[in-house]
């Protein structure tokens, strides 16, 4: 693959709805596309960094010039045959996955439109169909957020995940499951406890839910096998979890029972598929997490999410929850019985509205062979 130029764009999209999380709300998103061009088609990837470094250390600030200065340079100037190179050459730059894996993707998703073969059908996967979950935020009410789980569950969403923190947990449990008692829950901590509340944390065993996922520090592995000890429900780790090794580790520590795969946090496909071959030999399920994303990662997510092992419904859920107006057609949607059907399209089977990207766009800037 010849690839002549690569660009970044940065995009302000407003939310539908705020999303609060124990580490605070965001209201709308800048979200960072990366696009390349190659023998004529052009490739889309999306950095999911954040608006700011709380999820994890990087942000969209660090991811720029980490892209612009370290990792396009040494696209441009090696010789790749497939997105399964990239990760080798980005080798050198330590940390910044969510960087990485922008542009690596926008290679896969390049290939793949080359190949003229589905992107999912390149990743190794095999599902037609993907379940799809719901997360909910953090709301102003527990009422507030019981009419949000009414209105996901009639759209036919298989999984309700709610955010929780000291103080909106058990109460909020308590209310759901008095109204729902059998629905398919899970609670997501993003870090908001210490191994010093494990009393308290094991009261969420009472409501039977699917998973805890990331209950305690988001650096941490060997503290949640002590926790997972002491608790019945299953713990998923999301951010503790930034490669394969991660992974592995984690498993045989019994530090979860579940894996959040997100293709942004591991650095790329490339990684994403290794976690998920990992979570494969432990026998255990991992299903995609999301990150907010427009409809350029939406659609990455859905062709990770066609891999075997995510056996588990995701956080990939229709574009008109997060964005009055996305910048792929069709947008992403979700059929009544809660599954999203696989596009047998070249590609992602979902294809840029640049005319909407450009309306969105605040900054722009094109890195050329040669030039960089
Ligand atoms: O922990 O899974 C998370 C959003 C931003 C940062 C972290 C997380 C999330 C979500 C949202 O839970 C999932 C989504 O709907 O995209
Ligand atoms: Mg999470």
């Amino acid at each position: 693959m010849k690839i002549e130029s690569v660009t970044l764009r940065e995009l302000h999209m407003p939310l539908v709805h705020f999303f609060e999380t124990s580490f605070g709300r965001v209201y709308s998103r800048r979200i960072l596309l990366v696009s390349l061009e190659s023998e004529g088609v052009r490739g889309w990837g999306e950095c999911v960094a954040g608006e700011d470094p709380f999820y994890s250390s990087e942000w969209i600030e660090t991811a720029w010039p980490t892209i612009k200065h370290y990792l396009t340079p040494a696209l441009l100037q090696a010789e790749v045959h497939s997105g399964r190179d990239c990760a080798a050459l980005f080798a050198k730059v330590r940390g910044h996955r969510m960087a990485k894996a922008g542009l690596e993707n926008a290679v896969w998703d390049a290939e793949a439109r080359q190949k003229q073969e589905p992107l999912w059908k390149l990743l190794g996967g095999s599902r037609q169909e993907i379940a799809c979950g719901v997360s909910i935020g953090i709301q102003d009410s527990p009422d507030q957020l019981l009419q949000k789980i009414e209105i996901e569950l009639a759209a036919g969403y298989r999984r309700i995940k709610i955010k929780v923190k000291p103080g909106w947990d058990l109460n909020v449990l308590e209310k759901i499951r008095a109204r729902w008692a059998d629905i398919l829950l899970s609670v997501d901590a993003n870090s908001a406890y210490t191994l010093d509340q494990v009393e308290h944390l094991r009261k969420f065993d009472a409501f039977k839910l699917l998973m805890i996922e990331q209950p305690l520090w988001d650096d941490e592995i060997y503290l949640h096998a002590r926790l997972q000890k002491a608790l019945q429900t299953a713990i998923c780790l999301d951010e503790s979890i930034r490669h394969a090794r991660d992974a592995d580790f984690a498993l045989e520590a019994g530090a979860c029972r579940i894996i959040n795969i997100k293709v942004g946090r591991v650095g790329g496909f490339t990684e994403a598929k290794r976690v998920h071959d990992v979570a494969q030999r432990y026998g255990v399920p991992v299903w995609c997490g999301g990150m907010l994303e427009s409809g350029v990662g939406r659609a990455h997510n859905i062709a990770l999410s066609t891999l075997e092992g995510f056996r588990l419904p995701g956080d990939v859920s229709a574009s008109k929850r997060y964005w009055k107006q996305d910048i792929i057609e069709p947008e992403v949607e979700v059929r009544a019985d809660g599954m999203i059907a696989v596009s047998n399209a070249p590609g992602t089977g979902y294809e840029i509205r640049e005319d909407i990207v450009r309306k969105f766009t605040v900054r722009e800037e094109t890195l050329r062979a040669g030039k960089t």
